[in-house]
């Protein structure tokens, strides 16, 4: 029996909603085949974001960590392919943390890859008939900082973990020009990141490149 801890942030830039936050909040407990999904809400603030998976990491000694984040302007479910340890945040955080060109980790490497199988992932998405593509780049904001601030914490474990970008829910769209996807399809999409997570211990040889 795996457990996968998957972990959702909070809304930020004045907004009320996170689809993060409320995906998560609906996937505590869900079982899945041959495992079981635990849940953390996430501030998005510049190192207590890390602090609070690392503590999650720590009560729930999970299997596999995905975080989770909202991304303007994706239409599908992208799971991340890289964390690189820039800090250029374009707006103030939710602690007022603003940092221009700073690493996450001063230790650090410049990059992480994601150690979940992310092409497996994307295709078995697409499979059931949701919108899913590999991203190659998490940002410079506190997604891309949890999701390397998490791998770098987990360097030296063996404890598989990626993150996941997921579109705007409908509401939060007011101008109609927006991609969005619906809460059920997110949360869908999402068990399903959990259940090929745990059905492919090794990623299946499949490209997902771009040009550029
Ligand atoms: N998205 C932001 C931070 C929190 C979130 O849900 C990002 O992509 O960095």
């Amino acid at each position: 029996m795996k457990k996968i801890l998957i972990t959702g942030f909070e809304p930020f830039d004045g907004a009320s909603i996170n689809p993060a936050l409320e995906a998560v909040n609906k996937l505590s407990q869900t079982k899945l085949d041959g495992g079981e999904i635990v849940v953390c809400e996430v501030p998005v603030t510049r190192f207590e974001s890390i602090d609070k998976v690392v503590a999650a990491i720590e009560m729930h000694q999970p299997d596999y960590v995905i975080t989770v984040g909202q991304a303007a302007g994706r239409a599908g479910i992208t799971p991340e392919r890289v964390a690189i340890n820039v800090d250029d945040f374009r707006i103030a955080d939710n602690g007022g943390n603003q940092p221009i060109d700073q690493p996450v980790a001063v230790d650090g490497p410049d990059a992480y890859f994601s150690t979940l199988p992310i092409k497996a992932i994307t295709r078995t998405l697409q499979e059931q008939g949701i919108p899913c593509q590999v991203s190659n780049t998490a940002g410079t904001f506190v997604c891309n900082h949890l999701f390397y601030g998490v791998q770098h914490y987990l360097r030296d474990k063996n404890i598989g973990h990626g993150f996941v970008h997921i579109p705007l829910l409908p509401e939060q769209d007011t101008t109609g020009n927006q991609p969005t996807m619906s809460l059920d399809v997110i949360v869908e999409g999402l068990r399903l990141v959990a259940q090929a997570t745990i059905n492919h211990e090794q990623d299946v040889v499949i490209t997902a490149g771009q040009i550029c």
